[in-house]
């Protein structure tokens, strides 16, 4: 098995910061997006988006889409369970993963792909989109912050995915200098422990 990576990248630290909760040691190869290594012939035989990350399993399987990465090694691996421990809990976990995922990460990311000279030439950039990305993002952030007021993880009293996605999109947003606000206390509260874990250095 292989995972296929990227240092410098958001989306494979999910799953980097996720199997460090567990404990799951994989073997990382790292794809240098910088050289667009990604859009390659090799790469795109492995996932045709020319995203990362991409797990390879032993039969040739390629998995993409970090959810979808998590969710093999929940199962391969349930405990600590990441995705919820029954119905309802699932259920919530999903809700509060695709909150961050959607409402959270993804705005901080769209402006950086809108905005950034990274992305100059890769895609189609739309700065105004970028603005509106960003706009979102930080009334996100707020929302968050008084979620975070009546609870110490994202999706309730246990560490979860939620909690992965939320704290790769914020530590994200640094390139962007989209970030939490002095007055947001219980979003910087939660960032802090959640940093603390030795899972975050992933
Ligand atoms: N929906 C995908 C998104 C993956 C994604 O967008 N990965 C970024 C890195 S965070 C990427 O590979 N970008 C391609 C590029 O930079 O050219 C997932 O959840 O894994």
């Amino acid at each position: 098995m292989k995972l296929y990576d990227s240092k410098m990248a958001p989306n494979p630290r999910r799953v980097r910061v996720f199997l460090a909760e567990k404990g799951i040691e994989v073997p990382t190869v790292e794809v240098n997006l910088g050289e667009k290594e990604n859009l390659g012939a090799a790469f795109l035989a492995k996932n045709p988006l020319g995203r990362v990350p991409v797990l390879e399993l032993d039969d040739g399987t390629h998995l993409a889409e970090t959810v979808a990465i998590c969710r093999y090694f929940e199962g391969v691996q349930p405990e600590p369970a990441l995705l919820g421990v029954d119905a309802q809990d699932r259920a919530v976990v999903e809700m509060w993963q695709r909150r961050m995922e959607f409402q959270v990460f993804e705005t901080i990311a769209g402006c950086f792909r809108m905005t950034h000279d990274y992305f100059k030439g890769r895609i189609e950039q739309v700065p105004a989109w970028g603005d509106v990305c960003r706009r979102t993002a930080e009334e996100r952030l707020a929302w968050l912050d008084e979620e975070l007021s009546g609870r110490e993880f994202v999706a309730g009293d246990r560490y979860t995915i939620a909690d992965v996605t939320a704290l790769c999109g914020i530590d994200f947003g640094r390139i962007t200098k989209i970030g939490i606000q002095p007055d947001q206390k219980h979003l910087a509260r939660w960032h802090e422990a959640i940093s603390a874990r030795p899972s975050a250095q992933a």
